[in-house]
């Protein structure tokens, strides 16, 4: 791997100061923007989130803003998932699909209030689908990217920290919720969610001032509770079997080929785009799907393409993520698996860049 050409183009964040003075030793680029992906190894990152408690750069979960009249009718059309019980202060996982069904994004939909929403996006271009979809709707509502730059806590002691600079009331904030909290005489939303199964909230930073003096006040408060910059981490999330679109799924996925049927209330979300569609996927069922895997033998390389997952000379589905759990002491993985060879204890050959290693379908997830 080379070293990442610096550009305009290539955005830093309000934390970058934060995350470079913290040894970051890798970055990726999402949504034209740097994310980190190393501070002092995976393994050692990995094993301090799920003990201790970590501040996370994610401002490239950058922010999709509908306002106006007609931002609650856009964003039922852009999503399967039926909103009408969604209430301001509800942050919903929400799959985003195109008109034959193909998934665009799965981002988190924050519900600021009836006539303003955020769409805290994964790593697809979706701003350019919405604003087509408003102007070719006629619809009343503005749609633009604010500079809103997410911050995530993430560990088993994120309660705490959070506590120590947010007051105690940040406790009270339930998963998926939000509340509006003070920093520093500025007004916050901070969401008990995040990229990790360690539990944990979000900060949405809005501007560049405050950005560091969050990072700052974060760090300075858990210097007892053994802080430190981190970032998602890839062991841990394919553990808890979080998806990371672009790899793990594509716009040539139905929601339910990636296991997100549950998020989908496609008889209900009257108007959605691509309703017809996945309403045929959900009556026949996908002939695909996400699966956990495990994979034999030693640690695997990391997975920059896809690696076939053959059953003798027959190609049944591909590996799209993969590590070496130190918890579990084998290759997690995350894969796409035909429905002939998707039953759990599944035996199966994988062709991974280190050779063919057998791989074996879990049921569930680790976490
Ligand atoms: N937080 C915010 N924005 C994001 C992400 C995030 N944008 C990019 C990316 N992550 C979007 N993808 C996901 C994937 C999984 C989850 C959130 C965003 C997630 N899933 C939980 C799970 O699957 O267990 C909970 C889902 C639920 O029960 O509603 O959290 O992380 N702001």
């Amino acid at each position: 791997m080379t070293l990442i050409s610096p550009s305009r183009r290539l955005r830093r964040t309000p934390f970058s100061d934060g995350v470079e003075a913290a040894g970051v030793k890798a970055y990726t680029v999402y949504n034209h923007m740097l994310l980190p992906t190393v501070f002092r190894s995976v393994e050692e990152d990995y094993h301090h989130l799920k003990q201790a408690v970590q501040v996370w750069d994610v401002a490239c979960e950058r922010q999709v803003e509908l306002r106006g009249p007609d931002a609650g009718r856009l964003m039922q059309l852009l999503t399967p998932r039926d909103l009408r019980s969604m209430l301001p202060g509800q942050c919903y996982y929400v799959p985003i699909v195109d008109e034959t069904g193909g998934m665009l994004n799965d981002p988190v939909a924050v519900k600021l209030a009836e006539d303003r929403w955020w769409i805290s996006i994964a790593d697809s271009d979706l701003l350019y689908w919405i604003k087509g979809l408003a102007y070719g709707y006629r619809l009343d509502v503005l749609v633009d990217e604010p500079d809103v730059s997410p911050l995530a806590v993430q560990g088993p002691r994120a309660d705490d920290l959070m506590a120590a600079v947010f007051g105690d009331a940040v406790r009270d904030v339930r998963f998926f919720r939000f509340a509006h909290l003070d920093f520093q005489g500025h007004d916050m939303v901070v969401a008990r969610s995040g990229y990790s199964k360690q539990g944990g909230f979000e900060i949405y930073v809005e501007g560049e001032d405050l950005g560091m003096p969050l990072w700052n006040a974060l760090m300075e408060a858990g210097k007892s509770m053994d802080v430190h910059a981190g970032c998602p981490n890839l062991i841990e999330r394919i553990e808890g079997g979080l998806l990371s679109y672009g790899n793990d799924m594509t716009d040539d996925n139905t929601p339910h080929e990636c296991g997100l049927g549950k998020f989908c209330n496609t008889q209900t979300a009257i108007g959605c785009i691509g309703r017809d569609a996945l309403l045929r996927v959900a009556k026949e069922g996908p002939v695909k799907q996400i699966r956990a895997l495990e994979i034999d033998g030693p640690a695997v390389p990391g997975c920059d393409r896809w690696w076939p997952l053959k059953h003798g000379a027959k190609t049944v589905g591909r590996i799209s993520s993969a590590a070496w759990s130190p918890d579990f002491k084998t290759n997690v993985a995350i894969g796409m698996v035909r429905m002939t060879h998707w039953n759990d204890g599944t035996e199966l050959t994988v062709e991974t860049p280190a050779g063919p290693r057998q791989a074996k379908v879990r049921r569930n997830f680790w976490a």
